[in-house]
């Protein structure tokens, strides 16, 4: 049967299912992390905040954006878990690394994502600059890891 689909204004009037029982694996990248960290928490809390328990969160690290998308089809592949979260942050340089990062993580979140079929959200700030990274970590724009666990938690709602 066809599932109906709902926008986000339906969730905030009836909120989102009962994830109380729901399992998650984090996947934090260790690169800059005094961000992460920062990312990390903001996904935490939001999680507990949306009744899930805390013995049921399960944090990972990798090496660097790059290994997310590894880190989440090891966390995926896992039957018990129900949705990933991958956090990090890459900072543009001197050289392209930041494009062929983003855009390799982006394609391997998506293709774990589809491969599984469980929500893997993109919690990876994209920055030209420090400063950028630290105003969407808690900063003046927010915090991008509370919008990446708010993320599978609507798509369990499905
Ligand atoms: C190599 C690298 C560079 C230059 N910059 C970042 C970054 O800004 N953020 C990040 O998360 N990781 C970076 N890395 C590391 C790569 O993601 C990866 O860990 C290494 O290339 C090893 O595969």
């Amino acid at each position: 049967m066809a599932t109906s689909l709902k926008n986000l204004n339906d969730y905030k009037k009836e909120g989102f299912g009962d994830i109380s029982d729901k399992k998650f694996g984090i996947v934090v990248a260790d690169w800059h992390s005094e961000i992460t960290d920062v990312l990390c928490a903001g996904a935490i809390e939001t999680l507990l905040q949306h009744g899930a328990k805390k013995e049921n969160i399960f944090r990972n690290t990798v090496p660097g954006s790059f290994e997310l998308t590894l880190g989440a089809q090891f966390l995926a592949l896992q039957e018990e878990i129900d949705a990933v979260i991958c956090i990090g942050v890459v900072i543009k340089g001197d050289t392209k690394h930041d494009d062929y990062i983003n855009h390799a993580v982006a394609n391997g979140l998506t293709n774990v994502s589809l491969k599984f079929n469980k929500p893997v959200s993109f919690g990876l700030v994209t920055t030209n600059n420090l400063e950028q990274a630290l105003d969407r970590a808690g900063g003046k724009h927010g915090n991008k890891g509370i919008e990446a666990a708010a993320a599978v938690i609507q798509m369990l709602s499905f």
